[in-house]
């Protein structure tokens, strides 16, 4: 095929763009200098090889360089007593009996003479990367930090724990920059109840974690840590936990969390700064955490964390004791946060029975404190009063319903092996150009300041003779033919991986869309997700399996004409806002998941029901599938559109979804049919186990 295609770059635009990095060196002399089987496991090689995994991926160079500092005595005393302050610094001249003694006060904690110093560089580190995302300086960022932070409270040291780098951080947000919500996201496998204790009354900073439990059998064993605890006071509601009452959760567990639990109060909650205690000892080969998720699962979660805040991420290093599972998880961040698609999740979707039962109970229980949760009809699974009861019967089988991907013994070496294997295969070139678009779109591409791929329109025989395979009808209307020509070309850049996504204008977008699904599933594409806004003319084909639609329009399709792989959705934007985030979080993305296609197309046809921001909303959140690959239709009428859709897929600036506006109970309930309807087939639906789920 003979396209002339050339690359574009355009002026520069002032936006926040970039990502941070800190790391310093001396962050590594912090060490136990005793034995201590509790804590043998925090050792100076997390920091160092995962900084020398982020240089091996070419990862350090695309960053901005941010030194660290030493967090000033005033900064510590935001969130910690002056005793605990003094304490700390008098650890600096103890001679190694000493040392022993004065950690021996704390549940697992050592002192080094230099872990003073590193502590506060640990915090200076932590507030510098603060400081560079809310100037503007980057987009977003990472601090590499020891030690970690969470379990630090008030007036003491705690699970490796000196100062709360992330609660430091969060009070010195607030003040400095006059920030009224700040979300923590805590998905260290530990529960942070330093962090839950500093914050429990503070409506202003909401607090998520999800932590090992095992119905209280696991550290730090504390009742707190239940989902029942929601915060207290003024602060009832910003409190939320997530307990996995078994070992083994992997991806789609985690994903459930995000979608049934996480998100939606994020966006409701709509924070102006997020911080990540990112702890990877919920990473599969940790000794710690014994669970199952992969490297590319942080990939995901930071990419659904980047919708929040305007892309104000800023991502703190807690604990993680694999050390190869460790360095490709925080790789994964890293690259997700400089804003490379991100890598397609293998494996089964679906969250197994403990995890569903987990996200129930935290959905009950903050049922009064959450607009988008009012008229769903949980209840809680598990009886307050019988808890004391199943504490007794706890059971820490690991979940079993999840394929093992590793043996109990030579765990470190086995998953080593399997995580050199599988970083490979899920891995893939990123394509030097992001974006294909046709000559008459590239008005719009152009203001982003990136390059996109100028793409010609297909030969008109050549169409033909494409097309007549599987629409021969299309074939006589010469009109068609030319609107096909170059949506076809866009899409041959996409099918062939030399650019991840593009964008194709066509006046009528139904035959576009019929068009290019055929054409992909010719090409050899197993799985090819189309989500459809407005008016589609035809319907293709779905039943092989190899095509699935969702269809957002404004009236209920006539009949049910909803199958398996054609769903149709009816959905009106609410006008004074968006109310699209309950169907995209609720529905929409957890059947995305499901499927798991290798690419979607999202597709703008007349009368659409949807706006700009619910549109805008799809695009940011499907571009966490299929390897980030992209095609979009839309009708040549569709200007402010087009602009929005672009912005998004070149990746030049964070999208804007508009207000959030919580569904109202008509929408709550046609989501609920659909799950109810579906949930059998697309298991990330699930929920609650009250219907549908079979107990096996
Ligand atoms: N029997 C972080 O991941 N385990 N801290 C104590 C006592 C302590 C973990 C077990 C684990 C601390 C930051
Ligand atoms: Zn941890």
């Amino acid at each position: 095929m003979n396209f002339f295609d050339y690359v574009l770059f355009a002026p520069c635009v002032a936006m926040a763009s970039g990502t941070a990095l800190i790391y310093d060196e001396e962050m590594t002399t912090h060490k136990l200098l005793w034995d201590d089987p509790v804590c043998d496991i925090e050792v100076p090689e997390r920091l160092s090889s995962s900084y020398e995994h982020l240089k091996s991926y070419h990862l350090v160079e695309r960053c901005v360089r941010v030194p660290a500092r030493e967090g000033s005595e005033e900064e510590i005393l935001l969130v910690h007593s002056s005793e605990h302050l003094e304490v700390a610094k008098s650890t600096q001249t103890m001679n190694e009996e000493e040392l022993k003694r004065v950690s021996a006060n704390y549940d697992a904690f050592f002192f080094h003479p230099n872990t003073y110093r590193c502590a506060r560089l640990a915090v200076g580190a932590t507030l510098q990367l603060v400081d560079t995302v809310m100037s503007g300086k980057v987009c977003n960022g990472m601090a590499l930090v020891r030690p970690p932070g969470h379990h630090s409270q008030r007036n003491a040291a705690n699970g490796f724990c000196l100062f709360n780098n992330v609660a430091i951080a969060a009070e010195y947000a607030k003040l400095k920059y006059n920030l009224q919500r700040i979300l923590i996201v805590d998905w260290d496998v530990h529960h942070g109840q330093g962090t839950q204790y500093i914050f429990e009354e503070d409506p202003s900073v909401l607090y998520f974690s999800w932590h090992r439990y095992e119905h209280q059998e696991f550290w730090p064993s504390l009742k707190e840590s239940d989902y029942d605890a929601v915060g207290l006071g003024k602060g009832k509601g910003f409190n939320i936990n997530l307990p996995w009452n078994k070992v083994g959760m992997g991806n789609s567990d985690y994903l459930a969390v995000f979608f049934h639990v996480l998100l939606p109060m994020a966006f409701e909650f709509d924070p102006e700064l997020v911080i990540v205690s990112s702890g990877y000892d919920s990473g599969i080969g940790d000794p710690e955490g014994q669970m199952n998720a992969t490297p590319e699962i942080f990939a995901h979660l930071t990419h659904f964390l980047m919708q929040l805040a305007n892309g104000k991420l800023c991502v703190i290093l807690e604990g993680g004791y694999h050390l190869k599972s460790l360095s490709e998880s925080v790789c994964m961040t890293v690259k997700t946060l400089l804003g490379d698609p991100v890598p397609q999740i293998t494996g089964e979707m679906a969250p197994c029975l403990s995890a569903v039962e987990s996200i129930q109970n935290v959905r009950a229980a903050h049922k009064p404190y959450w607009k988008w949760l009012m008229y769903e009809d949980t209840s809680f699974l598990q009886n307050l009063s019988t808890k004391s009861h199943l504490l007794k019967k706890a059971d820490s089988n690991p979940c079993t319903e999840h394929e093992s991907k590793i043996t109990k013994d030579d765990e470190t070496v086995k998953v080593e092996k399997y995580l050199e294997l599988h970083m490979k295969n899920i891995l893939f070139p990123v394509p030097p150009i992001k974006t294909a678009v046709t000559a008459e779109s590239e008005g719009s591409a152009h203001v982003f300041s990136v390059p996109v791929h100028l793409v010609k329109q297909m030969d008109k025989t050549e169409i033909k003779a494409l097309v007549s395979g599987f629409y021969p009808h299309l074939v006589k209307e010469d009109k068609t033919l030319v609107s096909l020509s170059s949506m076809l070309a866009v899409l041959d850049k996409v099918l062939k991986k030399e650019v991840c996504n593009g964008i194709a204008e066509s006046p009528e977008s139904a035959i576009a869309v019929a068009v290019a699904l055929r054409h992909s599933v010719c090409f050899g594409f197993q799985r090819v997700l189309c989500v459809f806004v407005g008016d589609m003319q035809i319907i293709p084909n779905t039943e092989d399996g190899k095509i699935l639609i969702i269809h957002i329009c404004e009236k209920e399709q006539a009949g049910n004409t909803n199958s398996k792989n054609y769903i149709s959705l009816s959905w009106k934007e609410d006008a004074e806002g968006n109310d699209f985030f309950s169907a995209v979080l609720g529905f929409i993305l957890p059947v995305a998941y499901s499927y798991q296609p290798n690419l979607t197309v999202i597709a703008v046809g007349p009368n659409r029901s949807l706006g700009i921001s619910g549109i805008s909303l799809l695009f940011a959140s499907l571009q966490g599938l299929a390897e980030s690959r992209i095609l979009a239709v839309m009708e040549d009428t569709e200007i402010n559109l087009m602009q929005n859709v672009t912005k998004i897929l070149v990746g030049g600036s964070t999208p804007h979804f508009g207000a959030y506006v919580p569904p109202t109970q008509e929408k709550v309930n046609k989501i609920k049919v659909l799950r109810d309807q579906f949930q059998q087939e697309w298991k990330m639906l699930q929920c609650s186990v009250k219907d549908g789920i079979s107990m096996n």
